[in-house]
């Protein structure tokens, strides 16, 4: 029997492997140890984009002293490692992005439809941010002259925004409002230069399709130029579209207290699962948990009452803006279904192990699928969401959870383990926290900086991977930073992790900080690591390092600032877009768990290196989270260097 600490660090995800292997049941943890990855693919070393191939170009073994050296093969077309390992790489960019530009075409449908009347159950709630966003976009606020002047109404201002909006996804030429009007100047006039302003969301994605095909683009830099228009097209793009309209949807965060941890689901409740990444039915389901209606019909049934628990991104979205309790992030999933206790666990988009379908029938877990683009083979149930039904819908989704609490069946065994966290920070709330009262920016922030109280900031992202010890990486590396008084922004399963470990709470900073940070932290009553939200919230920490750059004393571009990225346990596509859109924007950005264009030395080479003399960023990789972490602060010091900030 495996040792389930090899497995996860966390003692209650612990206890449920232990069931899980007591009751023989499989998890993502047996199927890893079957499956022995394949070593040519997981270098990006192996094309099989057409039927003559696949072609495997490993690298060549070294030569032994006095023996030429052996060169690297080529594909039957003659393509080139660095082409084919370009290709591979260029394909998981088109992937994220797409996976983000696709989330935000849906919330931005939905918006077109709350503006025209046309969606029950939705509001316009941040009218702020919607008349901000549409300054961006040129949409009047106002009509008249003079005495005649009017301001327009929320939903005219909405309906007009929502057309340009939506027009972007299909836009063929120009640029992107939100990368040439959100990023510093100095970026946008540098991508300008280097020609990769992304023209249109989804001619980006379709754009790397076509270079990646058959005999097209066969220069592994003009790939990668192409990665860096496409990847600018989901971070200052489609992610950011994402995260700003569902803020006028459903508010933008400001901090709430919350509950973390399998220890949040109730024996005695019906525990409903939301798992996924897009928040609009989760908005609906939240509301409808609170209707009197609901609560007397979940009582009938013999349950207390109804609770709703997170998992993965849609966790983090209702987290922070409800202060509904997170369940688990990636790698837990599975581990909420073996507590018995969940009564519905309901997916819509991304990061849903289909081993799902096979687990919940071990149980009594109804598995609900709610997106026509997502569905299950041998799924429970299939909820289609639409914008036009929205809360009978949720009702729906509710009542088949309500129903299933008489079918429990196996033993409940919910862990105790749950930890408070304190979330919601926007980059308007690090502003108003973190602002000085008179600039109203970011310079009280930039200003601890300068002093040294705080030496930089890392952002630390991103997903759970299978092959690495879960949650193991996250933590190690937020702690060293945060011990040398880097603060840590967080977003998506780095943020459930955190949360997880009680590093998401103001008190963390005595515990585990450097004293400069720690004062900082004491001073403002804010936690060291600061959850931002899901992963297109990621845009959030791009806007945040804009706004640190406008606010003054750190340099006029994003790359002058002190600042580093990270995924630790990076797995998905998606990431590799995120990765590429931090490069772009001028970060340095480590990854660690794994990285998947080893197959190409000169490839590597030019992403961890090249790459920063055209965009001040440049990716790189370590295995071990806490090196990770200081090669961070050693790329942190070398920019406080440079601005002279020095101590
Ligand atoms: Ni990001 Fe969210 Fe988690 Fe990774 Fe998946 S949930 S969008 S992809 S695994 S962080
Ligand atoms: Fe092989 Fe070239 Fe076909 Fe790729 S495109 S599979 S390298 S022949």
């Amino acid at each position: 029997v495996v040792k389930v600490e090899s497995r996860t660090v966390d003692p209650a995800e612990q206890q449920m492997l232990k069931r899980a292997q007591a009751e023989g049941i499989e998890t993502i943890w047996d199927r890893a140890d079957k499956m022995k990855p394949c070593p040519i693919g997981s270098e990006g070393a192996c094309c099989r984009i057409c039927s003559q191939g696949p072609c495997r170009v490993p690298p060549p073994k070294k030569a032994k002293p006095g023996e030429e050296q052996k060169k690297q093969a080529v594909g039957v077309c003659g393509a080139t490692a660095e082409t084919i390992v370009a290709r591979n790489f260029a394909r998981m960019v088109a992937a994220g992005s797409a996976a983000h530009t696709d989330h935000a075409r849906g919330v931005a449908h939905l918006f077109k439809e709350v503006a025209h009347g046309r969606a029950p159950g939705y509001e316009l709630k941040d009218a702020g941010k919607l008349r901000a966003i549409a300054r961006d976009y040129d949409v009047p606020l106002s009509v008249g002259e003079g005495d005649d002047k009017k301001s327009r109404s929320k939903e005219e201002i909405a309906q007009d925004l929502a057309e340009k909006v939506l027009a972007e996804f299909g836009q063929q030429s120009g640029e992107l409002v939100f990368s040439s009007k959100r990023a510093p100047k100095k970026r946008v006039e540098l991508w300008r230069g280097l020609d990769v302003m992304p023209r249109g969301f989804d001619r980006e994605v379709v754009e790397i399709m076509h270079r990646t095909h058959m005999g097209v683009d066969q220069d592994y830099k003009n790939i990668i130029h192409q990665c860096t228009r496409c990847a600018i097209s989901d971070g200052w793009g489609g992610s950011m579209l994402a995260t700003e309209l569902q803020d006028v949807l459903f508010g933008t965060p400001v901090p709430v207290l919350g509950d973390s941890n399998l220890g949040v689901l109730k024996e005695d409740h019906v525990n409903v699962i939301i798992h996924g990444h897009e928040p609009l039915l989760p908005e609906l389901i939240n509301a409808a948990s609170q209707d009197p209606e609901m609560l007397e019909y979940a009582k009938s049934k013999g349950a207390k009452g109804i609770q709703l628990a997170g998992i993965c991104c849609s966790a983090n979205e209702i987290l922070m803006r409800h202060g509904i309790p997170v369940a688990a992030n990636f790698l837990g999933q599975e581990l909420a279904i073996i507590t018995g206790a969940v009564d519905a666990m309901v997916v819509d988009v991304q990061c849903q192990f289909q081993a799902l379908a096979s687990l919940v029938k071990c149980f009594h877990t109804k598995l609900i699928t709610t997106d026509e683009r997502g569905r299950i083979e041998g799924e429970t149930m299939y909820i289609p969401f639409d914008d036009h039904h929205g809360p009978e819908i949720a009702r729906k989704v509710l009542k088949e959870a309500i129903d299933n609490f008489p079918n429990r069946r196996a033993p409940v065994i919910i862990p105790e383990q749950k930890y408070p966290c304190v979330v919601g920070f926007s980059m308007e709330t690090i502003r108003y926290l973190l602002g000085g009262s008179i600039r109203g920016s970011y310079y009280t922030l930039n200003d601890n900086i300068i002093g040294g109280r705080v030496r930089g900031i890392g952002g630390v992202v991103g997903c759970n991977n299978v092959r690495t010890l879960h949650d193991n990486a996250h933590l190690s590396m937020v702690k060293e930073l945060i011990k040398n008084d880097v603060v840590v922004l967080t977003t998506g399963c780095n943020a459930i992790a955190c949360a997880k470990e009680g590093l998401l709470t103001p008190e963390a900073a005595i515990k585990y900080c450097g004293a400069g940070l720690a004062e900082v932290c004491e001073t403002v009553g804010i936690p060291p690591v600061l959850h931002m939200g899901s992963c297109v919230d990621n845009a959030r920490i791009l806007l945040a390092a804009a706004a640190c750059v406008r606010a003054g004393g750190l340099g006029n571009d994003i790359s002058d600032l002190p600042a580093a990225g990270a995924a630790p346990e990076w797995m998905s596509e998606k990431a590799i877009s995120i990765g590429h859109y931090f490069v772009s924007s001028g970060v340095y950005t480590i990854f660690s768990a794994a990285w998947p264009t080893t197959g190409s030395e000169i490839l590597t080479d030019y992403l961890f290196h090249g790459l920063e003399s055209e965009l001040g960023g440049m990716w790189d990789f370590e295995l071990d989270p806490v090196v990770a972490a200081q090669k961070m602060i050693a790329h942190i010091d070398k920019k406080r260097a440079a601005l002279g900030i020095d101590k």
